[in-house]
């Protein structure tokens, strides 16, 4: 036997002695653990609004929203099956809930991120305070905050959800508590957070923003306002190369992200636009609220993936993916990462071509 191989057979042999021991060389594992730049086994995949829909509505047959506690098609990224992730952190799904449903109210340490694709007048309530939904809209669940959904409406109601639930799985720390009583506490008048906290003011005497910044303060951004605040800001004709018009949604106490692990963000691109390549290393969720055009990931030619989407669709850019996006028409996107979490820990990075 040649040096190099008894060396090989010596080392096999002692790894299968410790191996009793729960023990294991890192040398073997080292490239596979640091490597040079990231490497998500998550996949690009796009979920079509018109082919994932009529499987919603066949649920409302199935199941009640009471029954199901939350009547939810997970999305699961094609690579992390049965493990009800869109990517290693972020958990992705589209909630129905029919008319004169009601999906019970709870609190859990995820939070929750809601994006209205699908009716108009339903509300889910916060602490007790009702939020009527418009399509657009995104609504927050922070957490450990009560929550309850109803539809008095005759037509259905469809979101998507986004939550931590891998993240917090991951560290090992969800709570979930179911509320006792058949009625959630009742709070705060319909519209009061958006007055309170979404006015570009503070209530004087509840506390210095310096406190309130750890909590979710706003909890209501109407599509009506962040749409009108896209159109005007257009009119500059500033477009950023890899962006478009990107804006974050943010905690008015602090300026930081409107979720303490969710980043969030409303992008326009106007027809014809072409994005610059751009990765980062936050997978991101993007739904489709207005427009049509698709998004290219990979390098021209080998290894090229395009995602064509239009409204309502949803779609996932996994981290560090090189990939471009191209309007066919004047497009909204909603999406959401982990970016801020990331930020938080130093470990952010991006690369803008
Ligand atoms: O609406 O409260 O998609 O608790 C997953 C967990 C939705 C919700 C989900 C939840 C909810
Ligand atoms: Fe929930």
């Amino acid at each position: 036997m040649t040096a190099h191989g008894t060396a090989a057979h010596q080392r096999r042999a002692f790894y299968r002695r410790i191996d009793p021991l729960h023990l294991a060389p890192l040398w073997e594992a080292f490239d596979e653990l640091i490597t040079p730049e990231p490497r998500s086994p998550c996949l690009p995949h796009l979920w079509a609004y018109g082919q994932v829909r009529p499987y919603l509505m066949e649920c409302g047959a199935l199941i009640s929203a009471e029954e199901a506690e939350r009547r939810v098609l997970i999305l699961e990224n094609p690579a992390l099956r049965g493990q009800a992730c869109v990517t290693h952190t972020l958990f992705a799904g589209l909630q129905l809930v029919l008319p004169g449903e009601t999906a019970p109210c709870h609190r859990h340490a995820q939070s929750a991120l809601r994006l209205i694709l699908e009716g108009s007048g339903a509300y889910t309530s916060v602490n007790g305070e009702r939020v009527y939904m418009e399509r657009g809209d995104f609504i927050v669940t922070g957490a450990w905050s009560w929550h309850d959904h109803r539809n008095d409406t005759r037509d259905p109601v469809i979101w998507l959800d986004g939550l931590d639930i891998p993240l917090v799985k991951f560290l090992d720390a969800s709570f979930i508590e179911r509320h006792p009583g058949p009625e959630p506490p009742r709070g705060r008048p319909a519209g009061d957070n958006v007055a309170r906290f979404g006015s570009n003011m503070l209530p004087v005497g509840e506390g210095a923003a310096g406190a309130a910044s750890a909590r979710t303060l706003l909890f209501s951004y109407p599509y009506a306002r962040s749409r009108e605040a896209l159109e005007q800001m257009r009119r500059t004709e500033q477009w950023h190369p890899h962006h478009g018009l990107k804006m974050a949604f943010i905690n008015p106490a602090d300026g930081g992200p409107a979720m303490a692990t969710i980043s969030t963000f409303l992008q326009l691109l106007p027809k014809g636009f072409e994005t610059a390549p751009y990765r980062s290393t936050d997978g991101a969720v993007y739904a489709v609220i207005e427009g049509a055009g698709e998004t290219v990931l990979g390098d021209t030619g080998e290894g090229e993936r395009v995602l064509a989407w239009q409204a309502n669709d949803v779609f996932v850019v996994p981290s560090w993916h090189r990939h471009r996006h191209r309007a066919g028409e004047d497009s909204v996107l909603f999406s959401f990462s982990d970016r801020t979490v990331q930020e938080k820990l130093g470990l952010w990075r991006e690369q803008a071509e």
